[in-house]
């Protein structure tokens, strides 16, 4: 075991827990690690894809079932709290680490492995823990005890208990609790109660090793090869070495400090012509700010930018708006190549989509309609575009934490051929029998974006799964208050 101090931590107790743990040895970490000196102490985690089924998507949107009532997934580890082992959401649009407790007795939680103190080493505060979400809350109490992730332990880690859950549907994810993967800033749990998982093991690591790997994959199950998530190292399987990828320093705009995962977007374009981007509603920001966020599915986006990429992708039919839900339909068999421009001016380079990301068609369409992999909200408030799983199953991403030399980094490596990509979708849906779209691209003035409906944030986030629930109440803020005023700038 490889033992890492959680700050505030006290000495004595370390040298016995390091002396009890002492005989077990430090696991090797799975392969050997790329990019990083021989005794780095990178790891490899197991990460599963998990398909849930949203039933209460259904209840809303009864006109629309066929299509709505589609699978979503996540992604799924294991942590070691005490003696315990909990599975949990892997997050990168949040920073709290929390799960459910013995105490847990509403019928959301039920049928999850809840944590039982069954080590005896748990502390327990009476400091609060809420989060509100769209469609539930989860509440409960601050506790401290020792958290492992792969070969390492985190003694005294903060985490939350939660007592009470509602609404998150656990059981349909069998998951129990989320590990939020972002900045110290966006904890709900405050860095004066406790540092997070993510920044105790930061500091345990050598400079150079400060990140973690995300490779999302499409397969299912435990037996999932695509799907890879490790620290300190990248995955051999995936990259042997950082040639190729493109990094950007994290951008702080809008925030007084690094809050999520996010940088510049520069562009987007559609079988190669490029859709006009609304200007950023981020104070201080030159372009759209993009968060990349593993808890959410889809691709978010300001309305105006959405509906034109759909207008032109739709060409003759091909798309359409669901007025019930305020959502893009497209035909399953359109084709089309969607490239993201992501990065500062530097690193700046294109990320395609794979042709199959773009329609949603899990879930069965039996009337030809998928759900589009790009939806339209106004309600962002951290940054001008979520991109969830449907862009990160396209690159492979590491997440530098500052270190003395660096400031927080984003790593991206392209890892889908345009036309290797469309040549798949024409095997898997036939050939597009649409022309494709002609004329130049619309460019619009920059509108205000401040009404937002509510419609579509709600049905996004019950289609979304509870987990970009919890990121859309961060980030979507604004729904539920005065918008701050240093977080819009008003357009007109
Ligand atoms: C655990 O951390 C908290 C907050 O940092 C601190 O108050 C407490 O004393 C620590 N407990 C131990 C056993 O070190
Ligand atoms: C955890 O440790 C306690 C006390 O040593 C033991 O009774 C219990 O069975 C262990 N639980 C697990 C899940 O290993
Ligand atoms: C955890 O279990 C130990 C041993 O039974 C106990 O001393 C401690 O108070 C428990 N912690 C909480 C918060 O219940
Ligand atoms: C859950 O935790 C909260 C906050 O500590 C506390 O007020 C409440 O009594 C607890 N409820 C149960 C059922 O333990
Ligand atoms: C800081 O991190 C960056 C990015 O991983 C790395 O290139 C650099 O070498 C690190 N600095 C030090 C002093 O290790
Ligand atoms: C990624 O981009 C590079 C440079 O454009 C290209 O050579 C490489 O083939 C791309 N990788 C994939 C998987 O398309
Ligand atoms: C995009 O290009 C492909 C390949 O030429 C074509 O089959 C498809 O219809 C085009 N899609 C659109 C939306 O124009
Ligand atoms: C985002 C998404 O779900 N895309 C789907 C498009 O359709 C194929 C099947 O034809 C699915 O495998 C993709 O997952």
């Amino acid at each position: 075991m490889r033992l890492l101090l959680a700050r505030g931590f006290s000495l004595e107790f370390i040298f016995l827990v390091c002396l009890a743990v002492a005989s077990e040895g430090r696991p090797q970490p799975a392969g050997a690690p790329a990019g990083a000196p021989s005794g780095s102490h990178g790891f490899k985690i197991p990460m599963r894809r998990i398909l849930q089924k949203h039933s209460r998507v259904g209840t809303v949107l009864s006109a629309q079932m066929s299509l709505m009532n589609s699978q979503d997934f996540a992604y799924i580890i294991n942590v070691g709290i005490g003696n315990e082992t909990l599975p949990v959401i892997l997050d990168t649009g949040s920073s709290d680490l929390w799960v459910v407790s013995s105490q847990c007795t509403t019928s959301d939680c039920n049928d999850v492995p809840k944590y039982h103190n069954s080590s005896g080493s748990l502390k327990a505060t009476s400091t609060p823990f809420a989060l509100n979400y769209l469609m539930g809350s989860v509440s409960g109490q601050v506790g401290f005890d020792t958290v492992s992730l792969g070969p390492y332990q985190v003694f005294n880690q903060t985490f939350a208990l939660a007592n009470k859950t509602e609404g998150l549907g656990l059981s349909s994810t069998g998951n129990s609790g989320i590990l939020g993967l972002s900045f110290q800033a966006t904890a709900s749990i405050s860095a004066s109660t406790g540092t997070t998982l993510l920044e105790n093991i930061f500091a345990s690591f050598d400079e150079s090793d400060r990140f973690f790997a995300f490779r999302l994959g499409q397969d299912d199950g435990a037996a999932s090869s695509a799907s890879s998530f490790t620290f300190g190292q990248l995955d051999p399987a995936i990259a042997t070495s950082t040639t190729g990828f493109q990094y950007t320093p994290v951008s702080k705009a809008g925030a007084s400090d690094y809050n999520y995962w996010k940088l510049p977007l520069r562009g987007l374009s559609l079988n190669g012509t490029a859709i006009s981007l609304s200007p950023s509603l981020i104070s201080s920001a030159q372009e759209p700010i993009a968060v990349l966020d593993t808890g959410t599915t889809l691709i978010l986006g300001p309305t105006q930018d959405v509906d034109q990429f759909w207008g032109l992708a739709g060409q003759g039919g091909g798309a359409r708006k669901n007025p019930a839900t305020s959502m893009w339909e497209v035909r399953c068999e359109r084709a089309m190549i969607v490239e993201f421009f992501l990065g500062d001016e530097a690193s700046s380079r294109a990320y395609a989509l794979h042709a199959l990301d773009t329609n949603w068609s899990e879930g069965g369409s039996p009337d030809g309609w998928c759900l589009g992999g790009i939806q339209g909200n106004d309600g962002i408030n951290s940054g001008d575009w979520l991109l969830g799983d449907v862009f990160l199953r396209n690159v492979y991403v590491t997440h530098h934490g500052a270190n003395s030399t660096h400031p927080p980094l984003i790593g991206l490596l392209n890892m889908t051929d345009p036309s290797k990509a469309l040549a798949e979708f024409r095997r898997e849906r036939g050939p597009d029998p649409l022309p494709p779209f002609t004329g130049t691209v619309r460019v619009n003035g920059a509108i205000s974006r401040m009404a937002v409906n509510p419609l579509p944030l709600y049905f996004l986030s019950s289609l979304c799964g509870f987990v970009s629930g919890a990121v859309l109440t961060a980030l979507f803020r604004a729904r539920w208050g005065p918008l701050p005023a240093v977080d819009r700038k008003i357009m007109d």
